[in-house]
């Protein structure tokens, strides 16, 4: 089990996150490519209009299926239940998603992500144990209608000058090009859906974007 801060650090590097209604084709090519294109963790997240009821399950095991073969960690967002049905890496929940300190004990030697929009939430998902946490969005995005206002990279630095040296990623609006300046201000990694889930190759976007996490891309 990757449970040491470092290796979830460079597993979150280039953390991919989808639900079937956020792919054009079969997701699982989609997650595929995007594997070969060097993605690092995964994320099932199956929300928003249209997506699979309790049949998402098969959906899930599919796409684990695949993080397996690749040797990348799996995790699912917000459903407790599936990540142990299935006995994923992790779960990933948000401020709205149940008492975070329970799913916290509840899911006891499972990596815990939480999605952060200020110092304070930051704060106590450090003190309730979580293992890395989400903050965003950074830039604008069209994929999540629901979201918080639009942060910037500045978050990022602020969670870092106040104290907080968690795993961290940012998401939201993330691709090539503006992808460097999330890892600049003192995030371990990228989350994405859009800049590779619609991209003609998933596979050629994950390894611009791997490049640009590296430091090797455009600046
Ligand atoms: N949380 C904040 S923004 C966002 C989520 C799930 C959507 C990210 O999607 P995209 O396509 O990478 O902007
Ligand atoms: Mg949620």
């Amino acid at each position: 089990m990757m449970t040491k801060a470092s290796s979830l650090r460079e597993a979150l590097k280039l953390y991919f996150v989808i639900g079937s209604v956020n792919c054009r084709t079969d997701p699982v090519a989609v997650l595929e490519e995007s594997l070969k294109g060097g993605v690092t963790c995964f994320q099932f997240r199956e929300k928003g209009e249209g997506a699979l009821g309790p049949n998402k399950a098969e959906l899930a095991k599919e796409l684990q299926k695949i993080c397996k073969r690749y040797g990348v960690p799996f995790f699912v967002n917000d459903d407790l239940e599936l990540m142990e049905t299935l006995d994923a890496d992790g779960l990933h929940i948000g401020q709205e998603d149940g008492d975070i300190p329970s799913t916290r004990s509840r899911i006891a030697g499972k990596i815990l992500g939480v999605s952060v929009h200020n110092l304070a939430e930051a704060q106590k998902a450090v003190r309730i144990g979580a293992d890395y946490v989400g903050v965003g969005p950074i830039y604008p995005t069209e994929t999540k209608k629901d979201t918080r206002e639009v942060a910037g990279t500045r978050i990022i630095q602020m969670f870092r000058s106040g104290g907080i040296a968690l795993p961290m990623v940012g998401i939201g609006g993330i691709q090539h090009g503006n992808a460097g300046a999330v890892i600049r201000s003192g995030a371990d990694g990228i989350a994405v859906i859009s800049a590779i889930s619609l991209s003609d190759s998933p596979r050629q976007a994950a390894q611009a974007l791997k490049r640009e996490v590296n430091g090797l891309g455009q600046h």
